[in-house]
C-alpha cells in the first residue's frame, strides 16, 4: 500500500472518559426531640419524597438510629442537608442529616 493512502484517514475516536460524577449517600440521624411530623415534612419538601417514603425513612431512623435518605450528586446532597439545617434551626430542632462519598 502506498504510504500516502493513509494520509486522509482522520482519527475521530477519542479516548472514552467515564462521565461519572462522584455520588454521595445522605443519612438521616435520629434524635429525641425533633417531631416525627416535622421529619416527614422536611423529607418531602427538601428531598422530594412521597409521604409514604418520607414516613418509612423517618421511622427507620427513629427505630435504628440512622437511615438512608438517598444517593445524590455533591451539590444536591449538600444543598439538601443545608436546607434541612435551615428548617430545623428555625424551629429549634436538632435534626441532623449527613453525607458520605460512595464509589
Ligand atoms: N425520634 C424522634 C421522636 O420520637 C423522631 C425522629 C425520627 C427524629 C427521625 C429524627 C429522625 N420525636
Amino acid at each position: 500500500m502506498d504510504k500516502h493512502e493513509l494520509d486522509d484517514i482522520v482519527i475521530t475516536q477519542k479516548k472514552e472518559k467515564l462521565q461519572r460524577p462522584k455520588m454521595y449517600r445522605v443519612y438521616l440521624h435520629n434524635d429525641d426531640y425533633t417531631l416525627q411530623e416535622f421529619v416527614e415534612f422536611v423529607l418531602q419538601e427538601v428531598f422530594f419524597k412521597s409521604y409514604e417514603e418520607a414516613r418509612k425513612i423517618m421511622l427507620e431512623a427513629h427505630m435504628k438510629g440512622i437511615s438512608i435518605v438517598g444517593i445524590y450528586t455533591y451539590e444536591v446532597a449538600n444543598d439538601g442537608i443545608q436546607q434541612v439545617e435551615i428548617y430545623a434551626e428555625k424551629l429549634g430542632y436538632p435534626l441532623l442529616c449527613t453525607m458520605e462519598e460512595i464509589d
